[in-house]
């Protein structure tokens, strides 16, 4: 009997573990673009394109490998809609008796592949360099589950930057050398930019008329669609960005979008680049003496670090994790996360990138969208539904742990060890955008003051209960208690006023 093999639209990799389980003379590959996937959110519409074009691209090379494809465009009239509608419909074509799936990166469509009318083999996502029993022994028995030591495994598990036992250098981590503010000039042009082929121009026309109306442009569209340009793409970015991508990695300006950023996340997250050969290009770069320690070890850092933890919680934690809400923040999306005007030049700045790019860094998510959110306690599931879509890396397997966990501290503390929540001081200090900021930064109350500086104080103030114990928030609540009495009062007060005015959807 022949089987289907099942490959998502993040699961472009010719090593996809379904592939390699799989006979290229009797069982028949399934890759559908089906509405389902396209809209459970209202995703950006470069995302979908990079999506679309890109399965499209590897379709075709898979047939050139001698497989046969079974391909649903997504406006073929008899396509299903669903992964799981098409799985039926082609096994009732072919007379399959058995899919072979890699593990999908969410739960909702792990849950749809258990409870489809088929029989259905789900094999290990072997992309990543931990697997699911390797972070659960990892974690095991842990009161905290911090991402550093798990990143030491990493590091002495695939052997990067590692002299015999010990670190390079001598040191594990080099954070503290990445801190540097916004230089005043970037000499780096930014990522590689490709011009669509005729795959991809339909692709374009396709969703704009479809999607076109989400938020985000789609044009200009310059992403990489194949796995060939996107090894270009980060030969690019080792070459040219990865020796200042350290001491800026938490800078952001007004005017360049990208810094010394790889924005390599949509191609690693679809497949078409293998976590493992990016760091080891990064180490080569090292070794040659191409690129400085702290540059070296902070990229590889977020990638056999950061990327694999957050799957490893992800997986861990269950079907739940995405809809908690521990400070039970309820508070609507503010109409400025979609475009919505506003005076705080930060979010606008952000936002207005997201709309364009479908990207945005790093600190841009965490410490201008993500910590506003926080700050005015803006519900964790409707901004977790928001970086779900706005964003062309977004898949949730890694998109939630880094909102719902690490941004909003929803999850009680399992990532982060205390609140990412800051004061306007700190986009001051790692941006230009308070220079151009209708806001006051040094301001902390009456007209013109920064909200940053207001809500900061709120937060604090609205969950004493839950982290005044935490050692390392004590300083932030003595500094609060020693304010006087009456200055605390006109905080608080300002602060309110202003969140009843985001409520009431004015322009802040
Ligand atoms: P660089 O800064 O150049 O870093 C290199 C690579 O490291 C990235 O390509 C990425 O693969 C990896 N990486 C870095 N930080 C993280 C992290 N915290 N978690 C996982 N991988 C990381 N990343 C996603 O890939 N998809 C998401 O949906 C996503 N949502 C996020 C939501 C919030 C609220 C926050 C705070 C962070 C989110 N991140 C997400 C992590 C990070 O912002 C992006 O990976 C990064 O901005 C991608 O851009 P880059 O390729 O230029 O990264
Ligand atoms: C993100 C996405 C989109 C927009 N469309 C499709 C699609 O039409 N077909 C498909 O197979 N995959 C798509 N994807 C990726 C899936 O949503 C992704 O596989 C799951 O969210 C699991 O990570
Ligand atoms: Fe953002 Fe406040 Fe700076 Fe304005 S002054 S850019 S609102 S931090």
């Amino acid at each position: 009997m022949s089987r289907l093999v099942l490959v998502l639209g993040d699961q472009l990799s010719q090593n996809l573990s379904a592939l390699q389980e799989a006979d290229r003379g009797s069982d028949t590959v399934v890759m559908a673009e089906v509405a389902d996937e396209a809209s459970y959110v209202r995703h950006h519409p470069r995302k979908i394109a990079l999506v679309f074009a890109a399965m499209r691209k590897f379709a075709a090379a898979l047939r050139e490998d001698g497989w046969k494809v079974a391909y649903a465009e997504l406006d073929d009239t008899d396509n299903a809609g669903s992964i799981v509608g098409e799985l039926l419909r082609r096994a009732e074509q072919t007379g399959a008796d058995e899919v072979l799936a890699t593990e999908p990166g969410e739960w909702r469509l792990i849950s749809a592949l258990k409870h489809a009318p088929l029989r259905v083999r789900i094999l290990q996502d072997t992309r990543f360099i931990a697997s699911h029993s390797d972070f659960e022994t990892w974690a095991e028995g842990r009161k905290q589950l911090r991402m550093e030591y798990f990143y030491r495994d990493m590091r002495r598990k695939t052997g990067l930057l590692m002299e015999g036992e010990k670190p390079a250098g001598d040191k594990w981590n080099y954070d503290h050398d990445n801190r540097k503010p916004a230089p005043d000039e970037v000499d780096f042009s930014g990522p590689m930019q490709f011009t669509p082929d005729e795959v991809t121009e339909d692709v374009l026309e396709l969703v704009e008329a479809r999607f076109g109306d989400h938020f985000g442009d789609l044009r200009p569209f310059h992403f990489a669609t194949t796995r060939g340009e996107a090894r270009r793409a980060l030969a690019h970015f080792i070459k040219n960005a990865l020796p200042k991508f350290g001491d800026f990695q938490d800078a952001m300006l007004n005017d360049n979008r990208f810094l010394y950023h790889a924005v390599i996340s949509p191609y690693l997250n679809i497949g078409l680049l293998d976590p493992l050969e990016v760091c080891e290009a990064a180490a080569e770069a090292w070794k040659a003496g191409d690129v400085p320690i702290n540059a070296a070890e902070g990229f590889i850092r977020q990638i056999i670090g950061w990327r694999e933890y957050v799957r490893g919680i992800y997986f861990l934690e269950g079907p739940d994790y995405p809809a908690r809400n521990g400070l039970g923040h309820d508070r609507a999306l503010p109409a400025l996360y979609w475009g919505g005007k506003t005076d705080m030049n930060c979010l606008s700045k952000a936002v207005e990138q997201t709309r364009a790019e479908a990207y945005a860094h790093h600190i841009q998510r965490l410490m201008v969208t993500g910590n506003f959110g926080l700050l005015a306690g803006v519900s964790p599931t409707e901004l977790h539904e928001w970086y779900l879509a706005v964003y062309a890396d977004a898949f949730e397997w890694v998109e939630a742990p880094n909102t719902v966990g690490m941004s909003q501290f929803a999850d009680g503390g399992v990532i982060a060890s205390k609140p990412y929540v800051s004061s306007g001081a700190y986009i001051n200090r790692m941006s230009d955008y308070c220079k151009n900021c209708d806001y006051s930064v040094s301001k902390k109350t009456g007209e013109g003051a920064c909200p940053f500086n207001l809500l900061y104080w709120h937060f604090l103030d609205r969950h004493r209960d839950r982290f005044e114990g935490n050692p390392r928030m004590g300083n932030m609540y003595r500094t609060w208690d020693r304010m006087d009495a009456a200055r605390r009062e006109t905080v608080l007060r300002e602060a309110s006023e202003f969140l009843d005015r985001l409520d009431a959807g004015e322009q802040v």
